[in-house]
């Protein structure tokens, strides 16, 4: 059974709004970082576009659970500094060694190593602070709660797990467990926290919260199947990053285990499995049922 969005839910129009404000958000984020040099290393990255997912995730959810997503602004702010950290430590020499990132040259390649390694350090230590420190409104054990999330996701639990595992299996035969292991741990726990932590704003109920875990499992693999996929069939212009780089890594990926095909049909069974997962919810579920659509429809 599929899950529909309701046809009268304009989502270009929603993603366009809520990207724009999001940007406004992070355009003001970033203010007393000195020295400069290391502020102007953090905007580079942060200000650099982007699609934005992640805190849109995070203010859909919040929205879905009855709260009121102005509250999680600063959190959503906070998880695309985690994001955005992890693309300038990917892009470093000593893990993926890329030279471009969101349509222009990489943080490294700008700023030198350290800063880059630093730029990101600062930008997730200040996603921290903008959850614990920045969030007006919001009650203390709620921010708590989010913190918590906020720290399985970035640390050995989620997205450093993800990329050790990741980095030891270059050249290496991978297995689809393995390879779902990286999957879940370097891209989807961190959007499983965007969506928790949304929610935990609102005061979600555990209910909501667990749909929430399935929802997030279903489109954290799917967003990342459709990333390998778009690795081997986008180009680098499109991209805004380095398109083919799979192979040149010699990682394993789902199109070079499954193919192509039945990796586009694994990603959309998944996004099926997690908008079934908010069906209960449906009357304020569009916005994540379509965002849901969007991982497997996007080209870039
Ligand atoms: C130092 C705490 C710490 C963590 C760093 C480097 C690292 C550990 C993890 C790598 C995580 C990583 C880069 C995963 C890939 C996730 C992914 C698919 C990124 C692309 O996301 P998009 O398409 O990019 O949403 P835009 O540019 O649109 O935001």
């Amino acid at each position: 059974m599929t899950v529909a969005v309701s046809t009268s839910f304009e989502f270009a129009a929603y993603l366009e709004a809520a990207r724009l404000r999001v940007e406004a958000a992070l355009d003001v984020s970033l203010g007393p970082e000195r020295p400069e040099s290391l502020r102007e290393a953090m905007r580079y990255s942060l200000l650099a576009g982007g699609k934005r997912l992640r805190p849109i995730l995070c203010l859909a959810a919040c929205e879905l659970a009855g709260g009121d997503s102005d509250l999680a602004l600063p959190t959503a702010v906070g998880l695309e500094m985690v994001h955005t950290m992890s693309l300038i430590h990917d892009d470093l020499p000593a893990m993926d060694n890329d030279d471009l990132r969101r349509g222009r040259l990489t943080n490294h390649k700008v700023f030198g190593e350290a800063n880059a390694i630093l730029a990101g350090d600062a930008l997730l230590t200040r996603a921290f602070e903008m959850v614990a420190l920045r969030s007006p409104g919001v009650p203390a054990e709620r921010l708590l709660a989010v913190v918590g999330e906020l720290s399985l996701a970035s640390g050995a639990p989620g997205l450093v797990g993800g990329q050790v595992v990741d980095l030891e299996s270059e050249g290496k035969q991978v297995d689809l467990e393995t390879l779902e292991y990286i999957h879940l741990h370097k891209t989807g726990a961190l959007l499983q926290a965007c969506v928790l932590s949304g929610a935990l704003i609102a005061g979600a109920s555990e209910e909501l919260l667990t749909a929430l875990r399935r929802y997030a499992r279903g489109i954290g693999l799917a967003f990342q199947i459709i990333d390998d996929i778009l690795d081997v069939t986008a180009s680098s212009e499109v991209l805004g990053k380095t398109a083919g780089k799979d192979l040149t890594a010699d990682k394993t990926t789902y199109p070079k285990l499954l193919g192509l095909e039945e990796s586009r049909q694994r990603a959309e069974a998944l996004v099926e499995e997690a908008k079934t997962a908010l069906e209960p919810w449906l009357e304020r579920a569009h916005p994540l049922l379509a965002l849901a659509d969007y991982i497997t429809s996007r080209d870039r």
